[in-house]
């Protein structure tokens, strides 16, 4: 089993700036934890983060075919892009919408999500756990789907 993570802008700079938003784990601290937790499930991650719309909905693209599914925290764009709204229908692989904070109980702005719909799953609020939780529902919708 064959799983994408991808990350959207400015969480490169997670650990770094506004913890008391974000936490105080670095991207790479998270995906150790998500790397550890594929290995339990013998899952094989790919990890990608871009500060660029069309790059991610490149790298969504190229998904098709070469992974089993996507967890996806599109960042700032979960609340403006079609485009990738369009990337995971077009792809059609189970997708888990993974937010460190929760956007619903933040500014209005936030609240809508364009991918949620196309989503299995979406968590929110719990940190970088929420991305181990989120391999969890993926293997288990696969398993369910094998
Ligand atoms: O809570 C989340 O995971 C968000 O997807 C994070 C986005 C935000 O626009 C969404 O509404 C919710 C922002 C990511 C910014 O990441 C930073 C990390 C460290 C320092 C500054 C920004």
């Amino acid at each position: 089993m064959r799983l994408l993570i991808i990350n959207g802008p400015n969480l490169n700079m997670l650990g770094i700036r506004e913890p008391e938003l974000y936490g105080h784990q670095t991207l790479a601290d998270i995906e150790a934890m998500v790397r550890q937790r594929c290995e339990q499930h013998g899952v094989t991650p790919t990890f990608f983060q871009s500060n660029n719309e069309g790059a991610l909905v490149d790298a969504i693209q190229q998904a098709y075919g070469q992974q089993d599914g996507i967890i996806i925290n599109p960042a700032a764009y979960t609340h403006t892009s079609v485009a990738i709204l369009d990337a995971l229908k077009a792809v059609a692989l189970p997708a888990v919408e993974v937010h460190l904070s929760d956007p619903l109980m933040r500014e209005p702005f936030r609240h809508h999500s364009y991918i949620t719909p196309v989503c299995i799953a979406a968590i929110r609020g719990k940190g970088g756990a929420g991305y181990v939780e989120a391999v969890d529902v993926l293997v288990r919708h696969l398993a369910a789907k094998s």
